[in-house]
């Protein structure tokens, strides 16, 4: 392991979302999958991290721990608790919560659905049923024209692609489909829904003269899709793989022309509906053609959920999208499951050497949000996947910063990874 330097302005923090951390959550569709007994340890994301209950103690450990930007959800069930009803106090907690954050020296990037919604909206057929775009464009206006004096930057749908595959291909998490069909659906309604969020938070800022300049963007969960073999069988597999869950719906969100099986023309006009390109990056597939299968490769280092750590990964995938897109990346999520702290802060040192890499051969790599601040709740994985730079006890809801939140605290200071860093925690 060597040093390496990150850009002055390169800006370090970390990514959270409304229902894994701020717990009582009861009335959206992640609940009402949770009270199904469909979570892996039987919790809910009723408890969580109480974050709602102690902003302004989470605040002091960002801050302590050095953080620039701070990636966070809003719980659409929280502000609009019935179909048209809009809570003003649920705006005004978040509201505290970025003021917070901004007299902290704390940027924030507001991530605007994050997995969740409203269970009224499940009852209107969600993202299957079109007349969804009503719905979140009257949420997404809300939002904006209540948050956006302090708000420049969004992040309108996080990982379009995890939320179908799991919601509609594999049927593992809300609403538990297994239909094809409904899965092209889906991305068409949530491509309409971007793109429309996109335009309209450009124009309620631009219409009210809002300071500083407007980002928003997507948070794709991209990985590596590689052949498991060096049968041509296998390397054409991983090319379908690559294709169907993240090329073809970034292409369609990004200029909005429909991909290939997601539709067909431009139902919103073709643009550029992004200003930067989030990235939510943990690691790589091994495909078999034989029941086109996502495998992971033998021998190589693991996480606790059992997912490869390949940090080369990062590279690869910057590299193309880059190519592809030519915005600046923002990484809004990277981390691992670790929980003895055996291998975070290697982790974190391999992700990040390879951004300085990028950095140095000129690929606008601009953020790095670490997936995440605090053990929370993770989906089906309930309170069992323990991602946090701070560990949580969810009994006492006791903060304690893991060895690894040292570290990057550190880095978050330096925008470097020293010798003596190297040799106080990573060796
Ligand atoms: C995402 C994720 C996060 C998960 C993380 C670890 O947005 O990428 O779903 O919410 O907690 O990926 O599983």
């Amino acid at each position: 392991m060597k040093p390496f330097n990150l850009p002055q302005d390169f800006l370090l923090g970390t990514a959270t979302a409304a229902t894994q951390i701020e717990g009582g959550n009861t009335d959206n569709n992640w609940h009402d999958w949770c009270r199904q007994e469909r979570i892996k340890d039987k919790t809910t994301c009723a408890r969580a991290n109480d974050h709602w209950n102690r902003v302004e103690e989470d605040v002091a450990l960002m801050k302590m721990l050095n953080q620039k930007v701070y990636r966070m959800g809003m719980e659409w069930s929280r502000i609009e608790p019935e179909d048209g009803k809009f809570d003003s106090a649920a705006l005004s907690h978040y509201r505290e919560e970025i003021q917070l954050l901004l007299q902290n020296g704390i940027k924030p990037l507001v991530t605007l659905h994050h997995f969740s919604h409203p269970s009224w909206l499940c009852g209107k057929g969600e993202f299957e049923n079109e007349a969804v775009l009503g719905y979140f464009e009257r949420y997404v206006k809300t939002v904006v024209e209540s948050l956006g004096d302090l708000v420049c930057e969004y992040i309108t749908i996080n990982e379009p692609n995890v939320y179908v595959t799991n919601g509609y291909f594999f049927g593992s998490w809300p609403p538990g489909k297994k239909d094809f069909k409904l899965v092209l659906k889906v991305l068409r309604n949530m491509t309409l829904c971007h793109i429309a969020a996109y335009k309209l938070i450009h124009k309620i800022r631009n219409d009210k003269d809002f300071q500083g300049q407007t980002k928003v963007g997507l948070a794709m969960h991209l990985r590596v899709f590689h052949p498991y073999s060096k049968s041509p069988l296998d390397k054409l597999a991983a090319i379908a793989m690559d294709y169907l869950f993240q090329g073809a719906v970034t292409k369609s969100m990004s200029n909005g022309r429909l991909a290939f099986p997601i539709g067909v023309g431009a139902p919103c006009g073709k643009g550029r509906y992004y200003d930067f390109i989030g990235i939510n990056y943990y690691t790589r597939s091994a495909v078999h053609f034989k029941g086109f299968k996502d495998d992971v490769f033998p021998d190589t280092p693991r996480n606790d959920l059992n997912w490869e750590i390949y940090s080369q990964g990062l590279y690869r995938l910057c590299k193309s999208f880059y190519k592809k897109y030519k915005a600046p990346i923002w990484i809004t999520e990277n981390g691992t499951c670790d929980r003895e702290d055996r291998f975070r802060a290697s982790y974190i040192y391999a992700h990040l050497y390879e951004v300085s890499k990028l950095c140095s051969e000129g690929i606008p790599v601009e953020r790095y949000y670490h997936w995440t601040l605090m053990d929370n709740f993770d989906w089906v994985e309930g309170e069992s996947a323990p991602f946090g730079l701070i560990h949580l006890d969810f009994e006492t809801q006791k903060r304690t910063v893991r060895k690894s939140g040292w570290f990057y605290s550190e880095i978050c200071e330096k925008n470097a990874v020293t010798e003596e860093m190297i040799e106080k925690y990573l060796k």
